[in-house]
């Protein structure tokens, strides 16, 4: 009935979208004064799909964007924020936001990427060193610049959040790389993690994030991967208690705003959309650090078998035939990727 209810809503927002955006939440109400119709004079009430529970760091970073957008434009421009999932599994957004039915998302770099091929990127395994690496990248020009070819796909990037580094786990015990021989592995859907998961000897399963934990619990698959804080929230630990630490990739999130909103505002409620967004950023990282840790506690006391990689080199070895697949493909920002390394 849920999901009826969503599919329904979210065609009568897909029929009118090509015309107003009001009663989709994208309310372009007119100045009460009469006169001149001034940009800084139109309110919006836009809204903002996170597939995460309120209290995930995602979600906070996204209402402290909310928040600002609502301060600094004194109360004209109103988001509401939708989270876990209420607006529609990733995919589905990401398309409704590109018709402009839905304004604004949070969402994973991994989804994005079968919508914008340059942010394949952060699916290639092993491509950061850790997340001070990833950090000098995404705050670079070339961070802002790959945000911005979004622009390209009727998006338009507002600023990344943390995500920190995504690790296996399964029903079944994995000890070491080997483990993961010929296990049914959930993936998030594009076509790197499909190479992925074939590299290391596994089924890939791309699956919507919501499906994740039943199909765990019936068996459907045997494995996913993520971070810890999705690990804990999804609940997936109470279902796959054995996780191995490999850190295979390091997939921030984005922060954006469809370019058909993006299109309707003023010069400078563009400025201020933007630098709010940017200035959650701190807001969001803080929460995360903190989550993790918390989330790691929590999955440490519910019995979870937690396996270091000491050595994460013949893992690096066995997805090398990914790296070269795509080397050509991603030259340009692989070596701005290094490059970052080194500042
Ligand atoms: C999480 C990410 C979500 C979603 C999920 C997944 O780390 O924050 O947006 O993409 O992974 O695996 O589907």
């Amino acid at each position: 009935m849920k999901t009826l209810t969503k599919t329904v809503s979210a065609i009568s927002c897909l029929v009118i979208a090509g015309g107003v955006l009001a009663g989709c939440g994208g309310k372009n109400e007119a100045p009460a004064a009469g006169g001149e119709k001034k940009a800084e004079g139109k309110k919006y009430t836009f809204r903002l799909a996170d597939t995460h529970p309120p209290d995930y760091p995602t979600v906070v970073g996204d209402k402290k964007f909310a928040e600002l957008v609502n301060e600094r434009t004194n109360g004209r421009i109103k988001i509401d924020v939708f989270p876990s999932s209420q607006l529609g599994e990733e995919k589905a957004v990401i398309e409704q936001v590109q018709l402009g039915a839905i304004e604004f998302t949070r969402v994973s770099s991994g989804p994005l990427a079968e919508f914008n091929k340059n942010f394949g990127v952060f699916s290639l395994p092993y491509v950061f060193d850790n997340d001070q690496h990833l950090w000098k990248f995404l705050e670079s020009e070339n961070g802002s610049k790959l945000l911005d070819s979004l622009e390209s796909s009727k998006m338009k990037g507002l600023a990344y959040y943390s995500s920190g580094a995504r690790n296996f786990y399964s029903r079944k015990p994995v000890a070491s790389l080997a483990d993961l021989k010929g296990q049914k592995i959930r993936v998030i859907q594009n076509k790197i993690n499909i190479d992925l998961m074939n590299a290391l000897g596994a089924n890939a399963t791309p699956m919507a994030y919501g499906e994740v934990f039943s199909s765990l619990q019936t068996g459907v698959i045997d494995a996913a991967e993520n971070n810890f804080p999705s690990y804990q929230s999804s609940n997936h630990f109470e279902v796959a208690k054995n996780m191995i630490l490999d850190g295979h990739q390091r997939v921030p999130e984005v922060l954006m705003i469809s370019q058909a909103a993006w299109n309707k505002l003023s010069e400078e409620d563009r400025k201020i959309v933007k630098q709010a967004a940017l200035d959650s950023v701190k807001t969001q990282r803080e929460s995360w650090d903190k989550y993790e840790k918390e989330a790691e506690a929590k999955v440490r006391a519910a019995g979870s078998t937690i396996t270091e990689v000491k050595d994460v080199k013949p893992w690096q070895d066995a997805v090398k035939p990914v790296i070269d697949k795509y080397r050509s493909e991603y030259k340009e920002v692989l070596d701005q990727i290094d490059a970052a390394r080194k500042k």
